[in-house]
Parts: C-alpha cells; structure tokens; sequence
C-alpha cells in the first residue's frame, strides 16, 4: 500500500503528465504502466521508487516528474535538467531472475531508449557503454540504475532514466557535452508520446530479459555502440586507464585490450573515445 507524504500530494497532479492518460495508452497486457505516478516537483524520482517499492508497489509502476531538485547520476554526480522540458521517470522492477542477470538491464534501458528516439525521432542515436545516449557525441540520455538485494536475491530494481527532450539551453558547464532532441532537430516533441514509446521498449526487452533471451538484448545494443576498435580512455575510482574497447561479453561487460591482454570492466567511467 502506498501512501503518499502531505507534500507529495500537494505537487502531485503534473500538468506535463497525466497519469491516466499514460496508463490509458500503455496497453493492459503491458507488465510496465499498470500504476503511473506523475509528480510535479520531487527530489529524485529514483528516491520516490525506492520508498515506493519498500512499501510494496508492484513491479512495472512508474514514476515521473516534471522537475527534480536533487536528480542524481552515478558516483553521486548530480543530473540536471529544466522544469516541464524533459523525461524524468523511474521505473520500478522485481525481476525474479539471478542477481548476475541484472548486469544487462543498464543496456537494456539504453537500448530501449535508442529505440523510442529512433521511432519517434527518426534519428539513429549512439550508445556508449554501458548507458550513456549520445547524438552526435553529445549525450542526450543517462541511466541509473540501483538495485535492492539481500542474501544474493533480488528484492526490486529501480531504472532511472533522464531523457533530454525540448531543453533549449543548457547550463555552461554542461553545455559542451549536453544536448537534447529539440537541438539536434528544431522540433518539440510531445512528451507523453515519447514516454509511450520508451515504456513499450522497455516493456518488450524486459519480456526478453525475464525470458532469458539476453543474447538479442545485446545484439541489439552492439548495433548502437560505436566504440568497438577503438581507443579508450577510462576512470576505473580514481585511476585512469587506457586502451582498445573490443566488445561486450555475454553480461554486458566491456572487453578491453590493455597492453595485450583483454580485461572485462564491470564498471568504469569512459572518458574519451578516439573515432
Ligand atoms: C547518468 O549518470 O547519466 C544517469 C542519469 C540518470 C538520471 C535519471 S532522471 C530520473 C532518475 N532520477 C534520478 O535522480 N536520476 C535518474 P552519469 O553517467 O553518472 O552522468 C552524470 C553526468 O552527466 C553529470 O556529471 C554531468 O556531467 C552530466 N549531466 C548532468 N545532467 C545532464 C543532462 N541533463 N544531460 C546530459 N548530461 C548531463
């Protein structure tokens, strides 16, 4: 049972989303959609899916806002985005898959993100490993997600996704790496038809995760990711590496060739990618 704080209730009810409306468009047979929250104004949305899925929400609700005050990457970087511009959403999951299975659902939301910017967009985005969305090496997209566990068994996962949509400006120390969908093509884009197409990816490549179809998963990735043979230079904490991306392994690692022997990142921060 969720119950929401007095101040949740009072920004709740967004002008930008309607719950109903989203959940009217995202079928019934769709695990992802049944519940949709839509916020105003809430600190993280990721945060809100944790206290969510503590209290027991089901598996497939969504939570959405218009603004975030404290919206996070990983490593505790900060996420920065402008009012009412934006897709802001986290999605609540209990996979009842093993805990290493997880290691694909950063590229899975990556992946589901080219795809709904692919149909509604038209344009053909890049992903750099894991969950970065680049257009035209600008990054349009980022993926967070965290997940609950005990004992080796996964409670819930939450998948925060951040998606540049009519942004038409960006901060100065952002501006050079930042873009959004209205920057790269002049238009402004419905938000809730995006939302729509990015849950139905979502919806279909978690179908094939649970099913354990993972192998089209990454496939399709890899048709996204242009890093492979080329030079790389990363942040593994504090140290900064270099060497050739090769390809992702069957979990979704990166391989890498370092000085003639090949390494499998888990996790690491790419920093420059020599085309
Ligand atoms: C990410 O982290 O890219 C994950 C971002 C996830 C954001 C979503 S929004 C909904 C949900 N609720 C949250 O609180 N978070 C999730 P990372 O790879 O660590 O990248 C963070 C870096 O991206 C920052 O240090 C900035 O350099 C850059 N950045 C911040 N805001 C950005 C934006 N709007 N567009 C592009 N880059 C941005």
């Amino acid at each position: 049972m969720i119950t929401l704080t007095c101040e949740e209730v009072k920004v709740n009810f967004s002008a930008v989303f309607s719950s109903e409306k989203l959940m009217r468009q995202l079928a019934t047979n769709l695990h992802i959609g049944k519940s949709v929250f839509c916020y105003q104004s809430v600190g993280s949305t990721n945060d809100v899916a944790h206290r969510f899925a503590k209290d027991g929400a089901r598996s497939g609700t969504i939570i959405i806002a218009e603004f975030q005050t404290m919206g996070r990457g990983r490593n505790a970087k900060k996420w920065v985005a402008q009012r009412g511009e934006n897709i802001i959403a986290s999605l609540i999951l209990r996979p009842n898959i093993p805990l290493e299975r997880l290691t694909h659902l950063p590229l899975l939301a990556s992946l589901s993100v080219a795809q709904a910017i692919e149909e509604i967009v038209g344009i053909r985005t890049e992903i750099k490993w894991p969950n970065d969305v680049l257009i035209r090496r600008k990054k349009v997209a980022g993926v967070l997600v965290e997940t609950s566990a005990q004992a080796g068994v996964v409670d819930y996962v939450v998948v925060g996704i951040g998606l540049n949509v009519n942004q038409a400006q960006f901060p100065d120390d952002l501006a050079q790496q930042a873009t959004s969908l209205f920057l790269e093509t002049g238009v402004v884009y419905d938000q809730t038809t995006l939302l729509v197409s990015l849950m139905r990816f979502l919806d279909a490549n978690y179908a094939r995760l649970k099913s354990g179809n993972t192998e089209s998963i990454l496939s399709m990735w890899r048709g996204y990711c242009d890093m492979f043979g080329k030079h790389i230079t990363f942040y593994q904490g504090d140290s900064r590496r270099e060497g050739i991306a090769i390809d992702i392994d069957e979990r979704g690692f990166l391989r890498v060739e370092i000085e003639q022997k090949e390494e499998r990142l888990s996790q690491a921060e790419i920093q420059t990618i020599r085309y």
